[in-house]
């Protein structure tokens, strides 16, 4: 398969952050209608989450099945405050795939934390688990299925996780997903057929601990160990000039989080952007427009 390297471009200009790829194979039209909507951003305590399959458009002319919370891939950016006692409902209502949820990086009680097999079995198809937690540990985290997660999350089961702490203070504060996509009819395809197969929609199962997906074999032939399959890369679900661009005003201090949920590193360029000041604080940056 041709292997095709897209570097994602954030582009500050004057103002305003807008992204690019330099994918030739898609056609350059305006941003289409057909568009799906970025991820929405829900505010806690209580929060919803109800998985589902669907459909979204990646890119111009890129529309590949998806399985996704709340109808996008990611999901919705979840932001509770700090002290906050959260409660997300996860519900299965018309998804036949068994998963928990994990909270990445987010230290929850062991009931809570979404590993099959080891602190809590998945939630199985038509069921419906709330997880309460209290939120006290402010930072950028994710939460994702954790069962048959090279597939699950590949294919869209994962968002934001954000707990804001209100004595920090910015004019702006966004939340960029990276992840990249392979875009093969055929590899969609297989994978789809390989996550709804017996085996792997089997919710007592133990499989779902293999979140790095690197050394599989036989049942899932479509992971390659060199990952080139993959050959779109996006921000928040979208790529090229369906990425939504980030309007800042000048002289604002603006917050970006940056989240990798796929397995590349993805290469971030801030063009022509005068940048005063670029820190790394724990898990951001901060960066300031003159
Ligand atoms: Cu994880």
């Amino acid at each position: 398969m041709k292997k095709i390297v897209l570097a994602f471009m954030a582009i500050f200009i004057l103002s305003v952050i807008t992204a690019c790829s330099s994918d030739t194979s898609t056609s350059k039209t305006s941003h289409s209608a057909k568009a799906s909507q970025p991820p929405k951003i829900l505010h806690g305590p209580n929060i919803t989450l109800v998985a589902k399959k669907g459909t979204q458009q990646l890119a111009n002319g890129v529309t590949v099945p998806v399985w996704t919370f709340n109808g996008t891939a990611p999901g919705p950016e979840i932001r509770v405050k700090k002290g906050e006692k959260v409660k997300i409902t996860l519900k299965k209502t018309n998804c036949r795939l068994p998963f928990p949820i994990h909270w990445h990086g987010y230290p929850v009680p062991n009931s809570m934390d979404g590993i099959p097999g080891v602190t809590q079995d998945a939630v199985a198809p038509g069921k419906s688990f709330t997880y309460e937690f209290t939120a006290n540990k402010p930072g950028t985290y994710w939460y994702h299925s954790h069962q048959d997660s090279v597939n699950q999350v590949d294919r869209g089961l994962y968002g934001a996780f954000i707990v804001e702490d209100p004595k920090e203070k910015y004019d702006d504060d966004y939340t960029l997903m990276l992840d990249e996509w392979d875009t093969n009819k055929a590899d969609i395809n297989a994978q789809l057929k390989t996550m709804t197969s017996k085996k792997r929609t089997d919710s007592s199962g133990m499989h779902g601990m293999n979140m790095s997906g690197m050394n599989m074999n036989g049942s899932n032939m479509m992971m390659k160990d060199n990952m080139s399959m993959y050959n779109l890369y996006t921000i928040n679900g979208k790529s090229g000039d369906l990425v939504r661009p980030l309007k800042v005003k000048k002289g604002d201090k603006v917050r970006l989080r940056f989240i990798n949920a796929g397995y590349l590193p993805h290469i971030l360029t801030f063009m022509d952007m005068p940048l005063k000041s670029l820190q790394r604080m724990d898990s951001l940056f901060m960066i300031r427009s003159r």
